[in-house]
């Protein structure tokens, strides 16, 4: 029987690193070597073969996603992807959020993954305003679910109380 959208979207707060997902998803940079924040974080906990098999995927695009696999983490994979730079919101930022969601999403449907969590892609350092990020989100996984059985379930796993809030707000405007 098919689950309903309510089933297949979660909002948690927490360490996105300490999951036991299929996949996490890294809020990462063009380069893919590392940073801080999330991405920081990832490394961290996979260990130093997540960089070593990041070497081998020359970068990323804005936009788009690569995966690896997890190392050291309780999650099998992880998702790369980079966020736009929030400037005024004049410069494409919202196309460029809503297709890194969409790419981590085609990752996860190609491998048929079951479970993978997200953070707040691009709301950190890269600052794009919360709730405009987490409307974008939502949106982009509730309609790529719709039309796709993998992956079974999407966590929006956020980093703090207003975060999570908005996440909650904007999967309960979704259903
Ligand atoms: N688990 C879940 N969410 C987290 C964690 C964690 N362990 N740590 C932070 N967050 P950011 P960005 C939240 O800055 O804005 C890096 O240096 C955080 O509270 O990690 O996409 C990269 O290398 C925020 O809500 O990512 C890039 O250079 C969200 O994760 C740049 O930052 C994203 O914040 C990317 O910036």
């Amino acid at each position: 029987m098919e689950e309903s959208l309510k089933d297949r979207m979660e909002v948690v707060q927490g360490d996105i690193t300490k999951l036991h997902v299929d996949a996490i998803v890294n809020a990462a940079n063009t380069s893919l070597l590392g940073g801080g924040g999330v991405d920081g974080a990832i490394h961290r906990a996979a260990g130093p073969g997540l960089v070593l098999e990041c070497r081998t995927l020359n970068g990323c695009r804005t936009g788009e996603a690569k995966v690896s696999g997890g190392h050291g983490l309780p999650a099998a994979w992880v998702i790369h992807t980079v966020g736009p730079v929030w400037q005024d919101g004049e410069h494409g930022e919202d196309e460029l959020l809503a297709s890194a969601w969409r790419n981590s999403l085609k990752i996860a449907a190609q491998k048929e993954l079951d479970t993978v969590a997200f953070p707040s892609i691009s709301t950190g350092a890269y600052r794009f305003p919360l709730a405009r990020a987490a409307g974008i989100a939502v949106r982009e996984v509730a309609a790529f679910l719709a039309g796709n059985p993998h992956p079974r379930k999407v966590i929006f796993c956020t980093f703090g109380e207003e975060a999570y809030r908005e996440y909650l707000t904007a999967v309960q405007g979704a259903l």
